[in-house]
């Protein structure tokens, strides 16, 4: 009863905005941070649920929108693996976050614990909170502690601005600066650190020189060797493929190219907007320290299997980190006495284009698992095909955001030329 009171107590402090619809999305909720604090306190509560459930663990609540615009913000948990929450767990996340009273919101927690044999009291759990620079972090994390800790038995602990969000006037560039210190072999120029005076993700970022194929603010086109690349190019695909790889697709978000990578002993997965990592399972990496003992130290397999090893180690296996990558190309590039240049040319992308557009509600569009055909609105993929047909090389898919209210258009072809309009008569079947 005193842990109900203080739920009631609680929750009333955070009233759900009229209105308010949100999912779970690709990467949690997201939307205008204004409207977040009662979903983040919410969100708070669950991730308190979560640690008291696969206790003892600590469970990690990261308050960010990513590469979405600075005046948005989002919120979403990580598994004590330090990947993604249980997709099993989705769905009371959309439940609660969209209950339309403290009653309602008590009554589906009631319910929750009581189903998943929560015990409430005499356990202990513990959550770990950190946001990105974002101006209306702070007020959020301050929902998520109240959250957390009206879950009785259960702390919470403030770990501020730990995480990256693309480098772009964001946490990355501080986070550079302090490693900076310690990479005394290698030179960075840090820019766009957001110290003078840049927006968080304002003409800067991955996802922006993704999607708009231009470089960022405070670069030239002499800055840069590489070319923008674009949601896996139908190029690099067939480079991957012509070097004996398996390639497989899946459905766009971190939580879903993990779990298809880590069925492998070894799983690469990337997105072209800079997301990606490298999983080594754990039998392979056992099978290669078993290996090296037999073999003699300084020999050329010997090396071969520590540096396999010392990559398990580098890469952030969790769910990959701008910072822990840009380490492991920069390795790769001098192990294999490669330019930057060179890297660059190993294939050439397909011109591409991606366009975003406004409908009345995105989740008309239903897509196949791998989101390479539209299966609803009816009609829709063979209008594209008709499109795609007209263009040499042609290629084009639709397929809802996860993080925004729009549809996005991607289309690629021989020429920009043809790429551009590809994506224009795509995106003028969507309107
Ligand atoms: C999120 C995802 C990212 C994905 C992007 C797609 C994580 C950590 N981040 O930022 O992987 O590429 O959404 O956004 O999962 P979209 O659905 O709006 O195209």
């Amino acid at each position: 009863e005193t842990q109900i009171a203080s739920l009631l107590k609680s929750s009333d402090l955070f009233p759900i905005p009229q209105s308010l619809k949100l999912s779970y999305g690709t990467a949690g909720f997201r939307g205008d941070a204004t409207l977040l604090a009662s979903t983040v306190y919410r969100v708070g509560i669950l991730s308190s649920l979560r640690s008291l459930k696969l206790a003892p663990s600590t469970i990690g609540l990261m308050i960010t929108a990513s590469q979405n615009k600075v005046s948005d913000n989002g919120v979403k948990v990580s598994d004590p693996s330090g990947g993604m929450l249980s997709q099993e767990w989705e769905p009371f996340a959309d439940q609660i976050a969209n209950a339309s009273s403290p009653q309602k919101l008590v009554a589906l927690i009631r319910e929750f614990v009581e189903r998943e044999e929560i015990s409430i009291g005499d356990g202990k759990g513990e959550v770990w909170l950190a946001r990105d620079t974002r101006p209306s972090g702070e007020a959020l994390l301050r929902a998520a502690e109240i959250g957390v800790s009206s879950v009785s038995g259960c702390v919470a602990v403030d770990y501020s601005s730990a995480a990256l969000d693309d480098g772009a006037n964001g946490v990355g560039g501080e986070k550079m600066e302090v490693l900076k210190g310690y990479l005394r072999n290698l030179d960075i120029e840090i820019r766009n650190t957001g110290r003078d005076g840049g927006v968080l993700n304002e003409i800067v970022g991955a996802d922006f020189v993704q999607k708009e194929k231009v470089v960022p603010l405070g670069f030239g086109v002499n800055d840069v060797g590489l070319r923008c690349t674009a949601y896996a190019n139908g190029a690099s695909t067939d480079y991957l493929k012509g070097l004996g790889l398996e390639v497989i697709f899946a459905k766009t978000g971190v939580k879903r190219l993990h779990k298809k990578a880590a069925e492998f002993d070894v799983g690469i997965y990337f997105e072209a907007n800079g997301h990606g990592t490298i999983l080594f399972s754990e039998d392979y990496v056992s099978l290669l320290v078993d290996k090296r003992k037999g073999l003699s130290e300084g020999s050329d397999e010997y090396n071969a299997v520590s540096r396999l090893v010392a990559v398990s180690k580098l890469i952030n296996q969790a769910v990959g980190d701008a910072i822990s990558g840009l380490l492991l190309v920069e390795v790769v590039l001098r192990h294999m006495g490669w330019s930057v240049q060179k890297w660059n040319e190993l294939y050439k992308d397909l011109p591409s284009r991606q366009v975003k557009v406004e409908v009345p509600d995105r989740t008309a569009v239903v897509t196949t698992s791998e989101e390479t055909e539209a299966l609803k609105p009816l009609g829709i993929q063979d209008a594209i095909n008709g499109e795609i047909r007209k263009y040499k090389r042609g290629r084009a898919f639709i397929r809802p955001s996860g993080t925004e209210d729009v549809v996005r258009v991607y289309a690629e072809a021989s020429t920009q030329e043809d790429a551009d309009s590809l994506a224009d008569s795509v995106a003028q079947l969507v309107k």
